[in-house]
């Protein structure tokens, strides 16, 4: 389930965590994803006891398959980066490097002028992240236990690393399209009534927003 090639790390906060992870895993040249807190003091958070901590997704993507800015688009695009919230639900994008910075830097000062209300989003150096429980992980996914079974994943820490959990777990809520997902069925080694039982649900669901 794992898949071997060199990535790099993009770090976005944009409020609950369960839907970013469906949104990025089903992303072009996503290979893994997770789940977690980040930007806080508190050492070892956990879910009921988060002190200052955010709720964070954390991707290894492919860069000769998707760029960081192309990353950060769909970040601007997934969720209103002008709502007043709690800690907990900010939006932030935490850089890894300096061209990380700028491009994020640059693309933020875009959004300022494309909204009339202002942008709550922090641009933040990446701190320490620290893993959610693993049931938060691919909840999306996790909610259709006898899938999981079909396709061999157990649910525990290694659905972190399954480079199949991230994209089912986008496609089983109708992210990611139906070309897409049938051009990668084979890559994915889903077998035919596997296969079926996930574009069904990725047909019904496609366009649909889903509340935490
Ligand atoms: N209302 C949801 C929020 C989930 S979330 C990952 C719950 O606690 O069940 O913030």
């Amino acid at each position: 389930h794992d898949v071997d090639v060199e990535t790099k790390k993009a770090t976005f906060a944009l409020a609950c965590f369960w839907e970013p992870d469906a949104i990025y895993g089903a992303q072009k040249g996503v290979i893994r994803t997770r789940v977690g807190y980040c930007g806080g003091e508190k050492e070892n958070p956990t879910y009921k006891d988060l002190g200052d901590h955010t709720e964070t997704i954390d991707i290894d993507y492919d860069p000769n398959e998707v760029t960081y800015s192309e990353l950060l688009d769909l970040f601007w695009k997934s969720h209103d980066p002008t709502a007043k919230t709690t800690v907990q639900y900010m939006s932030i994008i935490f850089y890894h490097d300096q061209e990380q910075k700028k491009l994020a830097e640059e693309k933020l000062r875009e959004e300022v002028k494309k909204h009339s209300d202002p942008i709550l989003t922090k641009v933040l150096p990446a701190t320490t992240f620290y893993d959610a429980e693993d049931y938060h992980q691919k909840y999306r996914l996790q909610q259709h236990p006898s899938l999981m079974k079909a396709v061999n994943l157990e649910p525990g820490p290694k659905v972190k690393s399954s480079h199949l959990a991230a994209r089912l777990n986008g496609y089983v809520v109708g992210k990611g399209g139906v070309a897409q997902f049938d051009a990668e069925v084979k890559k994915l080694g889903l077998d035919e009534g596997t296969a079926k039982i996930v574009r069904e649900l990725l047909v019904k669901n496609e366009g649909r927003q889903l509340v935490c």
